[in-house]
């Protein structure tokens, strides 16, 4: 084998990519993956991005791959730099992204023999990925060259469904690795021969939902009038979906059920049915003020309300879960699962419906006054504590604009934002539920720059932290990005939690608060970013308008009241309560 071979090798693999769809290619420096690179930085079809570190790249390519639903690549050197893709591919396997992670390698005759920089790659994402493909060591054969573009398909076409995820290559390279041209009358053939390689005509299977289990749940829906619709986050590219909005309306209407409208469902922000009752609130209405509904049909990730599994128990409804791809059951007693995707489900469902005798569906007037009850107690809530987190990224995302996307961190402000935030215009909600990690995100909201749309990020100070790598690979941003630094001086949620009431002295602040300590407006100007600081509301959302009204990447740090969110859900409850207890007596009266 000679260099000229293992160029022209290199040069189907990149060729390969941009055949198969892909984009958006994350390069990470080495010296082994140099062929791989330099026929990348050849190949004008894809957009390079390169980030030093690997974990960051990864969670930049996840969030290309979230934000425009197009399978994007990695490219490291062999040893320890492949192994930091794994988070991001952890995330992406379970929030069904395509991800395409190509890894250098030694060749066989250099494993398992103290080579430099050599580990055993084989198996390393484990049952994290949708496949796991190994190109063996180049090789001069058309028969060879042929399987290099067949498995880069395979890989690439198993990435994009019937459940999407990630997947890896494995690429040995021998030395020496730099590009050479051909200069042998074989080699050229080769050459010619790799470049008239014509790619197959490939799209991944599509999962549909069984007619029967769908046939079951319209006859259930016409039987039960006291129904619920809950809709927990959904993937990004479904604001964008052509008829997810109308059909999930269509559906409420024709069941005459209320739609539980999650801050990841795609539902919060933008037009809605106005003979929909959309309730945004679910969260801060106590169990026993909430209708018992004896239906449930369930879409999108596990709702992340805390209230949910305790209205569950107490409802005991019959729950369908409208899955996707994954068993969304984690109490194990759905009365139904049914799998396959969930628009065309949804698009079925409404279309049997449609069919159906006229369904006596009871107006969900009680959920309507609940919701708006909450709605006003939250408010009212938000103005009693307006240091609070929550009254910071109410206002962040109020101003963010139209078609932008916002992303929103694990912990804290996932709830804060399912608590607050609703209405306005449209916008697309990108969250990190697969895996729930606080990892990573300033790494993958530069990489949801890559769909061409202001990116608004909201985060804790220690998420901030725990991705301050994801600074750097943020000057990759194609588009303006403001980073929202929720500051409360630590991981507020444990305040939450049993264990800040155990008596453990200083222990709580130092092993579960652990408050960074970091100026994140300091960290940013000293990489070259601008920065804010707002001390206000009001100023959060005068600095993300101006952020993303301009290129480039702005973070604004945002300090907050250490126990802002906690207070604002409390007071929101017990406003609620005395509003609803006054309902009452004014009712009887
Ligand atoms: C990668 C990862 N490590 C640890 C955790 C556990 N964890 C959940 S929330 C949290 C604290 C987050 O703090 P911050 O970002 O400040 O958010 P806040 O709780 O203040 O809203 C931690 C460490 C996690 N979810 N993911
Ligand atoms: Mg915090």
């Amino acid at each position: 084998m000679s260099a000229a071979v293992q160029t022209i090798w290199a040069d189907l693999v990149a060729a390969s990519l941009a055949d198969a769809g892909v984009r958006v290619c994350v390069i990470s420096p080495g010296s082994r993956s140099t062929p791989l690179v330099a026929a990348l930085a050849k190949e004008s079809r894809l957009e390079l991005v390169t980030i030093i570190d690997e974990r960051a790249a990864a969670f930049f390519a996840l969030g290309a791959a979230r934000a425009t639903n197009i399978p994007a690549a990695l490219v490291c050197t062999s040893g320890t730099a492949a192994a930091h893709y794994l988070p991001a591919i952890v995330e992406a396997a379970m929030a069904d992204v395509p991800l395409v992670a190509i890894t250098a390698d030694r060749p066989p005759e250099l494993q398992g023999c103290g080579a430099s920089q050599t580990i055993d790659q084989r198996g390393l994402y484990r049952s994290f990925v949708r496949g796991e493909f190994d190109l063996g060591a180049p090789s001069p054969s058309e028969g060879a060259l042929r399987a290099v573009g067949r498995t880069l398909h395979q890989a690439i076409t198993l990435a994009r469904g019937g459940r999407p995820g990630p997947v890896h290559v494995n690429v040995p390279l021998r030395k020496p690795l730099e590009p050479a041209a051909p200069s042998t009358d074989v080699e050229r053939d080769l050459a010619r021969f790799a470049s008239d390689l014509r790619t197959p005509l490939a799209l991944p299977p599509r999962v549909v939902a069984d007619g029967a289990m769908l046939d079951a749940l319209a006859r259930a829906i016409a039987g039960e009038p006291d129904g619920v619709i809950v809709v927990g986050a959904m993937p990004a590219h479904f604001a964008s979906h052509a008829s997810w909005r109308d059909d999930i309306f269509a559906l409420a209407v024709r069941a005459g059920y209320p739609v539980i409208c999650e801050a990841g469902s795609q539902l919060r922000f933008g037009a809605r049915e106005r003979a929909v009752v959309c309730v945004d609130h679910f969260d801060l209405v106590p169990t026993a003020e909430l209708p018992a509904a004896k239906l449930v049909i369930q879409l999108g990730a596990e709702p992340v309300a805390a209230a949910w599994p305790a209205w569950l128990q107490y409802a005991k409804p019959a729950r369908w879960i409208v899955a996707g791809h994954g068993w969304h059951d984690p109490d194990s007693n759905a009365r139904a699962v049914i799998l396959g995707d969930v628009s065309d489900a949804l698009a079925r469902l409404v279309g049997i419906l449609e069919s159906t005798p006229a369904i006596d569906a009871r107006t969900p007037a009680r959920w309507a006054e609940i919701e708006a009850t909450a709605a006003r107690a939250t408010a009212s809530a938000i103005e009693q504590h307006a240091r609070s987190e929550t009254a910071m990224v109410r206002a962040a995302i109020e101003a963010s604009p139209e078609g932008s996307i916002v992303q929103i961190g694990n912990s804290l402000p996932i709830r804060v934002v399912d608590h607050a935030c609703a209405g306005g215009v449209a916008r697309t909600v990108i969250t990190q539920r697969g895996a729930a990690g606080i990892d990573g995100l300033i790494s993958s909201a530069a990489g949801a720059t890559r769909a061409g749309k202001p990116v608004l990020l909201v985060l804790g100070d220690v998420s901030f932290v725990h991705d301050l790598g994801g600074l750097v690979a943020a000057r990759a941003a194609r588009a303006p990005l403001a980073i929202l630094v929720v500051d409360n001086r630590g991981g507020q949620i444990f305040s939450g939690l049993p264990i800040a009431k155990a008596e453990l002295g200083g222990a709580f602040a130092e092993h579960w608060l652990t408050a960074p300590g970091i100026d994140p407006a300091a960290v940013a100007s000293a990489l070259g970013l601008r920065s804010v600081t707002a001390a206000s509301a009001q100023a959060a959302g005068s600095a993300v308008a101006a952020a993303l009204a301009d290129t480039g990447v702005t973070v604004i740090h945002a300090p907050v009241s250490m126990s802002g969110a906690h207070d604002v859900r409390r007071t929101a409850i017990e406003l609620f309560l005395a509003s609803a207890q006054e309902q009452r007596v004014w009712r009887t009266s």
